[in-house]
């Protein structure tokens, strides 16, 4: 081969390495956000629509915040209003798992979004069933898809039961919800995991690492009056809407006494392309599905291990530790100001 040849091939493998590594850090990633909307799920999901770093390929619907028929109404009016019909709408599961359903009108408005009354919705939902729409797009794109739960985990449970397969498939998970320092309903539960503790229970042991942004870490990344007045600074149908939802949510919040109104199902989206916004820790986490007063807690095991009783006449005896895999990478903190910034220069299309 001739000297100016093997330079051609190696200049146009350079260019190919060039072209291939810019291509993989700038495609967007896949994610299909399965939502409960839920005035944080908007913010979420207005977000998303307006990161670069993510294409959304879904929003599948759970009940949560409002029930599964409120819950599709919201979210088709969402896409509506960033005109994003391409943007598949898929309803889901109607009920938890076990148990009936507790909606949040309290936190989140008649209608879950804050009483802000949209126009009626320009897009379709989609007839298929979030569970299944849900399998079928990983296989559609294996290794390539992020889930952002960010309400109950029922049609994850259902979707990763009917195909388990699907937890080795994923790119990622990226929930919101749990906690491991006391909940939002009561002492123990967050609320997601609490309206279907044994969903969660199957999301978390299905083999794939859950990233578990929790209640605890939401509540320390607040949207306060300083970035309210950023937001109503600038308008736009998204950014007007986004300011007024904030508005009554940070309200409601100061009226129970808290500073801000905590950022939970945003943060969750953040993190899902820039994970640098919350500090992760590897940990084994189970769900307690029975306890008196613990129903629905998020157990996190600091130390990767359980102690091992054996029997001895009338008693137990430790005879050593059993090791733990850790199963899910748990956010303990988060950049709050940067993350904060980052919404609010994102809604306003900056
Ligand atoms: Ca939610």
């Amino acid at each position: 081969m001739k000297r100016f040849q093997v330079l051609s091939i190696l200049s146009l493998s350079f260019v190919l390495i060039w072209v291939t590594n810019g291509f993989a850090q700038t495609a967007p990633k896949r994610v299909i956000i399965d939502t409960d909307p839920g005035t944080d799920d908007a913010m979420a999901i207005i977000l998303a629509l307006n990161s670069p770093e993510l294409k959304v390929e879904a929003l599948t619907v759970v009940p949560g915040n409002v029930d599964g028929r409120q819950g599709l109404e919201n979210a088709l009016k969402l896409v509506s209003l960033a005109g994003r019909c391409d943007v598949p709408v898929v309803g889901g599961a109607q009920h938890p798992l076990n148990q009936k359903l507790i909606t949040a009108q309290f936190w989140h408005g008649k209608n879950g979004l804050a009483d802000v009354e949209l126009p009626p919705a320009k897009c379709k939902a989609d007839p298929r069933f979030g569970p299944d729409f849900i399998i079928e797009m990983i296989h559609k794109y294996p290794h390539e898809i992020t889930l952002i739960p960010v309400g109950p985990l029922t049609n994850i449970a259902l979707a990763v039961s009917k195909d388990p397969s699907i937890a080795a498939l994923v790119k990622d998970i990226v929930i919101m919800g749990g906690s491991i320092t006391g909940g939002n309903v009561n002492g123990a539960a967050e609320a997601n995991i609490y309206n279907d503790p044994e969903a969660a229970q199957i999301v978390f042991n299905a083999g794939w690492t859950v990233t578990m942004v929790g209640s605890d870490v939401g509540e320390r990344t607040l949207i306060t009056r300083k970035y309210l007045e950023q937001l109503q600074s600038s308008h736009g149908p998204q950014n007007d809407f986004i300011a007024k939802i904030a508005a009554f949510y940070l309200t409601r919040s100061e009226k129970s006494g808290y500073s801000g109104a905590a950022m939970y199902d945003p943060l969750a989206v953040g993190i899902s392309f820039d994970p640098t916004l919350g500090t992760l820790e590897k940990m084994h986490v189970d769900v307690e599905t029975k306890g008196e007063f613990t129903r629905g807690e998020t157990v996190a095991n600091r130390r990767g291990s359980n102690e091992n009783n054996v029997l001895h006449g009338d008693h137990y005896e430790i005879d050593g530790v059993v090791e733990l895999q850790p199963n899910a990478k748990v956010c303990v903190a988060s950049d709050a100001d940067r993350f904060l910034q980052l919404f609010v220069s994102r809604v306003k299309g900056k």
